[in-house]
């Protein structure tokens, strides 16, 4: 009898412990739904994570050109990484399609920066302001869409 005793006070232990997972449960219940509120809170992580970073760097011999006359992004932010390793100081400035400056980055030799700003669906242009240097070929073309 006295085994036996001991056969029915493990089950009764092992039901202590399932109700005490099910008070932990409970309390687990109000962490997931604070998960949620994270995982609320990701998809905006996401959309400013999803922030489109363009590479743009000039000849790094020193000619007056970019490395590509071409960008193309999608509407939203937009971060211009702009790397110049030539001795040949340069910048880019962004602008619209009707003429007016969106962005520009410092004046940089031997670095990189970055400029960021934000775009919709058109064309948009890119060049050197240093005097000269657009008119050598430091221009491009950035579509959105
Ligand atoms: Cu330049």
């Amino acid at each position: 009898m006295k085994a036996s005793l001991k056969f029915l006070v493990v089950p009764l232990a092992v039901g202590a412990l399932i109700f005490a997972g099910c008070g932990s449960n409970d309390s687990s219940d109000d962490s997931s739904s604070t998960d949620t509120t994270t995982t609320q809170s990701q998809p905006a992580d996401n959309s400013s994570a999803s922030g489109q970073v363009l590479q743009l760097a000039a000849d790094p011999s020193g000619a007056l050109a970019y490395d590509t006359t071409e960008l193309s992004a999608k509407p939203g932010k937009v971060t211009l990484d702009f790397t110049n390793e030539s001795p040949v100081g340069h910048n880019v400035v962004i602008e619209d399609s009707g003429g007016k400056e969106i962005a520009s980055t410092d004046v940089i030799t031997g670095q990189s920066t970055t400029a960021e700003f934000t775009v919709k669906p058109g064309t948009y242009t890119f060049f050197c302001s240093i005097p000269g240097h657009e008119q050598a070929g430091m221009k491009g073309t950035l579509t959105v869409k």
